[in-house]
């Protein structure tokens, strides 16, 4: 990673200037923490396809250690820091904050986080257009507070951080250019249609941790959309339509009781789907729902499933514990079993459903041959 991407990713987590000037291996720190936060058990693919573009030397931070920092420029707000060596950056998080500084034109990188900020003002961004990433995570920002076109000047904005807040709708219009948004852990319960219209470029969505009942089609024109994070909330459809280049879906812990025949055909590149702690039965799902030759891992534990749904034989990870699942049933990974037909599956876990560990077919061992662990 460059030094560059490794600055304005520790400007999310926190860091202060201090910090920086006091250890020259902080950076080395920094990379160790990022690894044991990512280091999440359940999460067998520590996929972060979302760097920090490749960034020019331009702007390289190239901190002196050892020569005294020069003065900063006067157009930086008081209560803010702004190094003097990574002149389109800005560091107010962590500061008991309540209202946003206005930003100078020069900045592209905004922090704001952890503060105590409940409003938007209308007008704080306007100078800089050039803006690209905004972190305002970890404040009490609340919809009614957002003014109308604070964002409407960010042409170039790819990252906007609002996750942690107190918003209870998704903020419109937003930028076209954004990437990344995060939403998490705010009070959002409705996701209009038009929400999202026109992000074209929109790479990962968070909107895990809200109070979501329906998403309607929002979802379907996100044409870059790779990432669908919608855990956590009370939905009780699947959103109508997936966007077509998605690859991870997680809509777990929901209200979810059926999924639509073919649902997953219009994304060809899923990989992942999550849909945990729903409230999935069979009656619920077609036959071939799940039957989508995409997938790799597919989590439908803690539902209400009495029977294995079929699944495509390159499937390699199938989690099913804590289901009512009563039957071993075979033709569930593989309609036909020869030297060239088989499943690909690696993983089965179905423990702590009603079934026997003697339920399992004498045949299981030629379909699932790659298995490596099968759990009853
Ligand atoms: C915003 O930009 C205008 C025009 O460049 C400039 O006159 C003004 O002082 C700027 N405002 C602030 C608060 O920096
Ligand atoms: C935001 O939500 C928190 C926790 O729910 C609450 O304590 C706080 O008062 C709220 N702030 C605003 C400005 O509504
Ligand atoms: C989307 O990204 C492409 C390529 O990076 C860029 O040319 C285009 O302007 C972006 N679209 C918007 C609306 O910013
Ligand atoms: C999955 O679908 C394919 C055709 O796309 C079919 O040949 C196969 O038998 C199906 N698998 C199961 C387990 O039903
Ligand atoms: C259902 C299935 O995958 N059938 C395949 C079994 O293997 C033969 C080759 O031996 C293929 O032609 C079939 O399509």
């Amino acid at each position: 990673m460059q030094w560059a991407s490794i600055l304005l990713l520790a400007g999310l987590c926190s860091l202060s200037w201090a910090q920086y000037e006091e250890d020259s291996h902080w950076w080395f720190q920094f990379l160790r923490s990022q690894q044991s936060t990512y280091d999440d058990p359940y999460d067998p693919y520590p996929y972060e396809p979302y760097e920090p573009y490749p960034y020019g030397g331009e702007e390289g931070p190239a901190y002196a250690y050892g020569s005294p920092p020069p003065p900063e420029p006067r157009d930086c707000p008081q209560e803010c820091d702004c190094p003097p060596n990574f002149p389109t950056a800005m560091y107010c998080d962590n500061r008991n904050l309540k209202y946003l500084p206005f930003v100078p034109s020069r900045m592209k990188y905004v922090y704001f986080q952890n503060n105590q900020i409940s409003s938007i003002q209308e007008g704080v961004f306007d100078n800089a257009t050039g803006l690209l990433w905004i972190a305002l995570h970890g404040n009490q920002i609340t919809s009614d507070k957002v003014g109308r076109k604070v964002f409407s000047k960010l042409r170039h904005l790819e990252r906007l951080y609002l996750d942690h807040n107190n918003l209870t709708r998704i903020p419109s219009p937003l930028p076209r250019s954004l990437r990344e948004l995060h939403l998490d852990h705010n009070q959002i319960s409705r996701v209009p249609n038009n929400a999202l219209e026109g992000l074209e470029n929109l790479t990962a969505l968070y909107l895990h941790h809200n109070e979501i009942q329906e998403v309607g089609s929002s979802m379907r024109g996100l044409r870059s959309l790779i990432l669908l994070d919608l855990s956590y909330n009370h939905l009780r459809k699947v959103p109508d339509g997936l966007p077509s280049a998605l690859e991870q879906l997680y809509l777990e812990h929901n209200n979810v009781f059926s999924v639509p025949d073919s649902y997953f055909r219009g994304s060809p590149k899923l990989l992942y789907v999550r849909l945990s702690h729903n409230s999935l039965t069979n009656n619920g799902l077609a036959s071939n729902t799940f039957n989508s030759s995409s997938l790799l891992e597919l989590d439908l534990s803690y539902n209400q499933l009495q029977k294995i749904p079929p699944v495509s034989t390159n499937l390699e990870n199938l989690y099913l514990q804590g289901n009512r699942i009563n039957e071993f049933s075979i033709s569930s990974f593989c309609t036909v079993v020869d030297v060239m037909n088989f499943s690909k599956l690696q993983v089965l876990r179905l423990d702590g459903n009603e079934i026997k560990r003697s339920a399992m077919p004498a045949d299981a061992p030629l379909c699932l041959r790659l298995a490596s662990l099968i759990e009853i």
